[in-house]
C-alpha cells in the first residue's frame, strides 16, 4: 500500500516536472527561411514587361523589344510606395511569358539589350534591386518557368537556358527573398518563329528537384514558390482573388495532386509545412490596362484582402501594374494610402495589453507557460497546458467595459500548428455570450465582427492535434468602413442592389451624378429603360451620418427581348440574369467546339462583347479560355469578327471584354473552342454585348 503511494507520489512529481519542459514540436513546422517569411506579412507584387505596351495579359513572345521604352521609368516611386504602405518586400517579374527579360540577360537576345530605353544599356532588375535596398526592403524574382519566345521551350536544352537565367538572376542582384515559378505551363507562341502549340508534361519537364538544390546553393536563405511540380516552400490557394480559406492549415503532403480545395485549406493531416501565400491585384489584371483605371481596388475591398490572407493565416501578396510610362498609377497609390491609413488607425492601440489573463489549464508548475504569456509581446513564449489536454479556455479580463470588434490570435507555429476548432466569448451584462465560433488558427488570426461591449474575453480551445500553445491575443477597436451595395440588372432590366449589411439605407442615382443620402432611396428593385444605364449607389448609416464609397456599374442595353436558340435548356437563361452567382454548363458533344446562339430580338451596332466565366466552376464545369465570336443578320449568314484567348482567365475568372470594330448583327454566335479543363462543360455566368454610342 505504502509502496504504491509513493510510486504514485513520484509518478506525479515527475509527471509535472516533465510537463515544466516545452512541449515537443507537433507534426511538420516551418523551416527558419518559412518562418522568416511568415513573419513579413505583407508584400507587393510588381508586374511590367513588354506586354504593358501591347495592353496584353500574357505577351505572345514576338513582340518587338524596341516597344519597351518607359519614358519616366523610377524604381524608386514602386518602392517607396510599397515602404509607406507597411509592406516587407516586392517580387518583380523580371520575366514573364513573353519571355521578355527585363535584366540584359547573357543568353538571349529578347531583352532590355534591344530596347530603345537607356539606348539598350538599362537594367530594370538592378534598378529594381537598389531601391529596395535604399527603403530597407527585401526584394523578390519572378522567372515565369513557360517562355514563349525561346526556340528551344519544351526540349531538354531549355532547362539549361532556364537554369542559367536563375543563376543570373540568384547571383548578380544581392540577397532574394523569395522566387516565383509560376504555374502557367506550355501552349501556344512564337518560340523563335515556329508559331505552334508546345505541351509539356509540368510534373517531370523542369526537373524542379535539381532546380531547387540550385536555387539554395545560391541564396540559402530563399523561400520558393511553385504551383506546379514538386512541392515547394509556399503554396497558391487556389485562386487570384484575393482570399484564403477559413480553414487554412498550413500544410500539404509532399506529393502528388492538390485539387483547388485543398489549395484554398491546406490538408489537415498534410506531412509537409506547405503556407499559402495570397496573390491578387489592386486591379483586376497583372499588367496594367488603361481601360481599368476605373477599376482599382476599393478600400472596402483591400480590406477584405488583407483580412482573408493575413487574418487568415496566409500572406498577403498585393500587385501593382506598372504603366507604360514606369509608374504605379497615382489611383493605386491613392487606394493603397487608404488601406495603409484605415490598418494603422485600427491597430493602433491593443485593448487587451493591460488585461488579467487566466486560463482553466496551465503546463506544469512553473510560470514559463502561464496564460500572461500571450500578452508580453514575445512570439516565443506562449500559453500552454499539459501534453494530454486538447481542449482548455483562457479568460482576458479588461477590468472595465471595453468596446471591441477585433480579436487577433497567433499560434506559435515553430512548434506546429495545432488548433482544429475554437471558440470566442465575450462577457456582457454579467452573462458569456458567444461571439464567434472558428476553426484553425495558425500564425496568425484576426476575426472581424460587430463592435461588443464587455468586460472579459474568453478563448476556448474545442479541439487541438495536441496540447494547445497560443502565443499571443490582441483586441482592437477598428473604424467602421461601410461597404457599398453590390448592383445587379436583369434581364427584363430591374435594377437591384444587394448589402451586406443591415442597419444601413441604400441611396442611388441613374444620371452619372454622385449619390448622397438625399438622393434616391432604394427600397425595393425598380424598372429602367431598355437602354444604357449608369448606376451609382451607396450606403448610408443614418445613425452615425456616414456614407461608404459609390459603386457604379454601367450596363449596355438591356437583354429583355435576347432569346437563346441554340438550346431547349432553360438553364441557358442565367447567362442573362445579371447575377454572377448562377451559371449554366453547355453540354458538350464529343470533340465539336459548343456554339452558343443568341437572338438579339432587333438589331443593334456592336463594337464588343463580354464574358463572364461560371465563378463556381471547380465544381461543375469549366472555363472558356479560347473563343471565336461570329455575329450576323439573318442567322443564317454568318461574320467572324473576334477571335483569340482569354490569357489568365482560370487563376483569375473575372469579366473579360474584347472589342472589334463596329458592326451591324441581329444574331451573335459564341464558340467554345477551348476549356481550361479539357473536355469539360464550358461554363458561363454572364455573356453581354457591347453596343456603339
Ligand atoms: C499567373 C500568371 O499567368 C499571371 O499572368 C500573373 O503573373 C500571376 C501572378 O500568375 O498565373
Amino acid at each position: 500500500m505504502k509502496k504504491t503511494l509513493i510510486i504514485l507520489l513520484l509518478s506525479s512529481i515527475t509527471c509535472s516536472f516533465a510537463q515544466n519542459v516545452a512541449p515537443k514540436p507537433f507534426g511538420p513546422v516551418p523551416t527558419a527561411n518559412q518562418l522568416g517569411w511568415q513573419k513579413m506579412e505583407y508584400y507587393a507584387f510588381i508586374h511590367f514587361s513588354i506586354n504593358t505596351y501591347t495592353d496584353m495579359a500574357w505577351g505572345y513572345g514576338n513582340e518587338d523589344p524596341k516597344l519597351f521604352n518607359p519614358t519616366k521609368l523610377d524604381c524608386r516611386q514602386w518602392a517607396k510606395i510599397c515602404k509607406e504602405a507597411g509592406m516587407k518586400g516586392i517580387i518583380f517579374t523580371a520575366k514573364h511569358h513573353s519571355g521578355f527579360c527585363l535584366w540584359p540577360s547573357k543568353y538571349t537576345d529578347y531583352s532590355v539589350k534591344n530596347a530603345p530605353w537607356k539606348n539598350g544599356k538599362g537594367d530594370v532588375v538592378k534598378e529594381m534591386s537598389e531601391a529596395c535596398k535604399e527603403y530597407g526592403l527585401k526584394f523578390g524574382v519572378y522567372l515565369s518557368p513557360w517562355d514563349r519566345n525561346h526556340p528551344d521551350y519544351g526540349k531538354p536544352e531549355y532547362i539549361t537556358y532556364f537554369r542559367n537565367q536563375l543563376t543570373e538572376l540568384l547571383t548578380n542582384y544581392g540577397d532574394i527573398f523569395e522566387v516565383w515559378f509560376d504555374g502557367a505551363n506550355g501552349g501556344n507562341g512564337y518560340y523563335g518563329g515556329a508559331n505552334e502549340t508546345r505541351k509539356i508534361d509540368a510534373k517531370t519537364y523542369y526537373d524542379w528537384l535539381n532546380t531547387y538544390k540550385l536555387v539554395r546553393k545560391l541564396q540559402p536563405n530563399i523561400v520558393i514558390w511553385n504551383d506546379g511540380g514538386d512541392r515547394a516552400d509556399l503554396r497558391w490557394v487556389g485562386t487570384e482573388a484575393g482570399y484564403v480559406g477559413e480553414t487554412n492549415w498550413s500544410l500539404l503532403n509532399a506529393t502528388g495532386d492538390v485539387p483547388e480545395d485543398m489549395l484554398r485549406h491546406g490538408v489537415e493531416d498534410g506531412n509537409a509545412w506547405v503556407p499559402g501565400e495570397v496573390n491578387t491585384s489592386i486591379r483586376p489584371e497583372w499588367f496594367y490596362h488603361e481601360r481599368e483605371d476605373r477599376k482599382v481596388k476599393t478600400l472596402p475591398q483591400l480590406l477584405d484582402v488583407y483580412y482573408h490572407s493575413v487574418g487568415r493565416n496566409a500572406t498577403m501578396l498585393l500587385n501593382f501594374p506598372i504603366m507604360p510610362n514606369g509608374l504605379i498609377h497615382e489611383k493605386d497609390e491613392k487606394a493603397i494610402q487608404e488601406l495603409t491609413k484605415t490598418l494603422k488607425e485600427t491597430f493602433k492601440q491593443n485593448l487587451a495589453k493591460n488585461a488579467i489573463a487566466s486560463a482553466n489549464q496551465t503546463r506544469g508548475t512553473k510560470e514559463l507557460f502561464s496564460a500572461n504569456r500571450v500578452l508580453d509581446n514575445s512570439g516565443d513564449t506562449y500559453w500552454a497546458t499539459n501534453d494530454d489536454v486538447k481542449a482548455a479556455s483562457l479568460t482576458l479580463d479588461f477590468g472595465k467595459t471595453t468596446s471591441f470588434n477585433r480579436f487577433l490570435v497567433q499560434e506559435p507555429i515553430q512548434l506546429g500548428q495545432r488548433v482544429k476548432s475554437f471558440t470566442l466569448e465575450a462577457f456582457v451584462k454579467e452573462k458569456w455570450i458567444e461571439i464567434a465560433k472558428e476553426t484553425t488558427i495558425g500564425y496568425k488570426r484576426i476575426l472581424r465582427f460587430p463592435t461588443v461591449e464587455a468586460t472579459k474575453i474568453r478563448l476556448n480551445i474545442l479541439d487541438a492535434k495536441s496540447c494547445p500553445l497560443i502565443s499571443n491575443i490582441e483586441v482592437y477597436k477598428a473604424p467602421i468602413i461601410l461597404t457599398p451595395p453590390t448592383i445587379i440588372r436583369d434581364k427584363e432590366g430591374l435594377v437591384s442592389f444587394v448589402s451586406g449589411d443591415k442597419e444601413s439605407e441604400i441611396y442611388y442615382t441613374l444620371n452619372g451624378s454622385q449619390p448622397t443620402a438625399k438622393s434616391e432611396k432604394y427600397t425595393s428593385p425598380f424598372k429602367t429603360s431598355d437602354g444604357k444605364v449608369d448606376v451609382k449607389v451607396i450606403s448610408y448609416n443614418p445613425f452615425t451620418k456616414q456614407s461608404s464609397i459609390v459603386n457604379e456599374e454601367s450596363f449596355d442595353v438591356s437583354r429583355k427581348s435576347w432569346k437563346v436558340i441554340s438550346t431547349d435548356d432553360q438553364n441557358a437563361n442565367k447567362l442573362l440574369d445579371g447575377n454572377a452567382g448562377t451559371s449554366w454548363h453547355q453540354k458538350r458533344v464529343q470533340s465539336i467546339s459548343p456554339e452558343l446562339v443568341i437572338d438579339l430580338g432587333k438589331t443593334e451596332t456592336l463594337q464588343g462583347f463580354r464574358y463572364l466565366p461560371a465563378q463556381n466552376w471547380w465544381e461543375e464545369g469549366s472555363i472558356i479560355t479560347n473563343f471565336q465570336f461570329w455575329v450576323s443578320k439573318d442567322g443564317a449568314k454568318w461574320k467572324l469578327v473576334s477571335e483569340g484567348e482569354f490569357s489568365n482567365i482560370k487563376n483569375n475568372p473575372f469579366w473579360q471584354v474584347k472589342s472589334f470594330e463596329p458592326v451591324v448583327a441581329k444574331y451573335i454566335k459564341f464558340t467554345a473552342l477551348k476549356t481550361a479543363q479539357e473536355s469539360s462543360a464550358p461554363g458561363y455566368a454572364e455573356l453581354d454585348i457591347i453596343t456603339s454610342k
